[in-house]
């Protein structure tokens, strides 16, 4: 699959052509628009193109003439011609440089044409040297923050958003399955926990015939390289970048291999340990009595039995109080994506999404949901296109004829409304008051300091016409770190004023992360899990933010959109 190889290249281009002398604003947006799609796209684009040609990779969202045409190009000679060209005036790693927190593309180009920073180890000698503090629009400041960047990636680097890992990883699995050489093929490891980012894939097979399983996985298409290759175990290197381990065993084996392989590692100590304690051994092959007799073939869950817990969700095995829970069978019972109603955040080509209100709407009845709420930007989001309220009252208009228009799903008037610097909200109360619902969230001056940042949010909050405060922290994984903000007087205010904090499913958002879902369950908070689509594509992503919600143990009482629309409308006091 050559989806995010080619949204690379796209946003690469994008970032030279922002640094030509002349402007090219339009055709800037145009590659990032076109990385954008076939970043977000669930089919492989080569697919795409085999299918229908130039006319079918056209019809995508944000793909022209031009973008498609490279596209062509690059299914069929593995380059770019212009990506080339433009790569020969600016020898520079944009890939790995801009996704240094506190680092743009414009910076990266600055160090390179006053420093010759060609990639992360010229800039890592730059900073050494305090180089980078006196060039003009950087400072002291720009330097720590660089630096701290600098580390931050390092420690990242490597690890795969989940949203792009777990598609690859559920193809792999299906074709191992096709290939009738084995009994069970399952995902283990961080995937299966569905953690936001991933190490690894781990992928765990029963058969009678190992050799044969690890021939045909060494030679399947998405495999770049073998890394190691034994009787029971592969280990492959993806061309998405990103390892695999494949490993075989016996049939009986197969609850106690799937349950270490899963882990995580702590969880998996603690297992151990319990086991020990009744005199028994617990390791991959199988649960052991003391005439080494495994007494546990009947998969997973009759392990957890045999210890004395109940079975638990691979998304809560991070020891911490999972274990203690399952002992006195007091788990939660986690939320789960079909009960999920409706979606709240979403994008229009009102704003910055690519697909009309009717279009978005037909696209979320498909799924199964009952109601779609359409969210698009207020005006300080200039770049996306945002709204006055002069235009917000048009769209909320045009948002009732579409519900009108279409059966089978209501469509509810929301907005995405930027919380201005002064805590202020960016549209008129007159016009908050017309809609459904209000989400709102923080675009703009992102590196406040932390008391600042907290009043700015609380006075939000304190307005009384935010609903739903929307990826609340701004982290981007990989790329930017998260506000700085005191979460307990944050979540105070939340409480106060009925404000309902989201998890934004986007891939690279995952925000609230499960860590702070943690910290949030301490408060009398509801949740709301939403895709934050731009396209009809991304309203898939529910399930993303669905493992983030229970790796945050939620259930589906503490989830406001498992409500139906009238239910929701009145816990909102609508
Ligand atoms: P990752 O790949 O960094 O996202 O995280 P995991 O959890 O997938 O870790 P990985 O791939 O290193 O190992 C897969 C599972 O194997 C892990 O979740 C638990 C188990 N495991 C690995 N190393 C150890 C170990 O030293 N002790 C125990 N008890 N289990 C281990
Ligand atoms: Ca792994
Ligand atoms: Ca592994
Ligand atoms: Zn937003």
């Amino acid at each position: 699959m050559m989806n995010s190889k080619i949204a690379e290249i796209f946003e690469e281009i994008a970032d030279m052509l922002e640094l030509d002398e002349v402007d090219r604003k339009f055709e800037v947006l145009a590659y990032r628009k076109a990385a954008q799609t076939i970043e977000g796209l669930q089919e492989p684009v080569e697919d795409v193109y085999a299918r229908g040609g130039l006319e079918a990779l056209q019809e995508l969202p944000g793909i022209g003439k031009s973008t498609s045409s490279h596209i062509e190009e690059y299914i069929k000679t593995g380059r770019i011609k212009k990506y080339d060209e433009l790569k020969k005036k600016f020898p520079v790693d944009f890939n790995t440089l801009t996704k240094i927190p506190g680092l743009g593309a414009k910076k990266a180009a600055k160090l390179f044409v006053t420093l010759k920073v060609k990639d992360i180890d010229d800039l890592k000698k730059a900073l050494e040297r305090h180089k980078i503090k006196d060039l003009e629009g950087f400072g002291e400041r720009s330097e720590e923050v660089i630096l701290k960047g600098v580390q931050q990636y390092e420690s990242s680097k490597g690890r795969m958003l989940l949203g792009r890992a777990l598609p690859e990883a559920e193809r792999i699995i299906k074709k191992i399955k096709d290939s009738g050489l084995v009994h069970e093929v399952v995902i283990g490891g961080s995937t299966r926990r569905r953690k936001e980012t991933v190490g690894d894939l781990d992928i765990l097979v029963t058969s009678d015939k190992p050799e044969k399983v690890m021939d045909f996985i060494s030679k399947m298409h998405e495999v770049e390289s073998v890394a190691l290759k034994g009787p029971t175990k592969t280990t492959v290197r993806l061309m998405i970048g990103l390892s695999c381990d494949v490993r075989v065993v016996e049939d009986d084996s197969f609850g106690a291999a799937l349950q270490y392989f899963t882990g995580n590692k702590e969880h998996n100590v603690r297992m151990r340990e319990i086991a020990i304690g009744k005199g028994l051994k617990l390791n991959e092959y199988g649960l052991f009595d003391k005439k080494d007799r495994n007494i546990s073939k009947d998969g997973e869950e009759d392990i957890y039995k045999k210890l004395g817990l109940d079975w638990m969700p691979p998304e809560m095995r991070e020891n911490r109080g999972e274990i203690e829970l399952a002992m006195k069978h007091k788990l939660p019972k986690l939320i789960e994506l079909d009960e999920i109603k409706g979606d709240l955040h979403t994008h229009t080509i009102a704003s910055d999404g690519s697909y009309s209100i009717v279009e978005m709407a037909t696209a979320a009845k498909k799924l199964g949901r009952e109601y779609i709420g359409i969210s698009d930007h207020s005006k300080s989001e200039y770049i996306a296109r945002g709204m006055d309220d002069r235009k917000f009252v048009k769209h909320l208009s045009d948002i009732d004829k579409a519900n009108d228009a279409v059966q089978g799903i209501r469509i509810l008037k929301g907005a995405e409304i930027d919380i201005l610097k002064d805590g202020s909200l960016d549209l008129s109360g007159k016009t908050m008051e017309l809609m459904d619902y209000t989400l709102a969230s923080i675009h703009t001056n992102l590196s406040m300091p932390k008391e600042e940042m907290t009043k700015r949010i609380i006075a939000a909050f304190d307005s009384g016409y935010v609903d739903i405060w929307a990826h609340p922290t701004d982290r981007l994984i990989n790329a930017r770190g998260p506000i700085s903000v005191d979460f307990d007087r944050v979540f105070e205010a939340a409480e106060r004023n009925n404000v309902v904090m989201e998890i934004d499913s986007f891939p690279d958002r995952l925000d609230l992360s499960d860590e702070n879902i943690f910290k949030a369950r301490k408060y009398k908070l509801r949740f709301c899990i939403d895709t934050d689509s731009h396209s009809t594509e991304h309203l898939s992503f529910m399930r993303f933010g669905i493992g983030i919600a229970r790796r945050g143990w939620l259930t589906k009482e503490d989830v406001v959109n498992t409500m139906n629309a009238k239910e929701l409308l009145s816990f909102l006091g609508k």
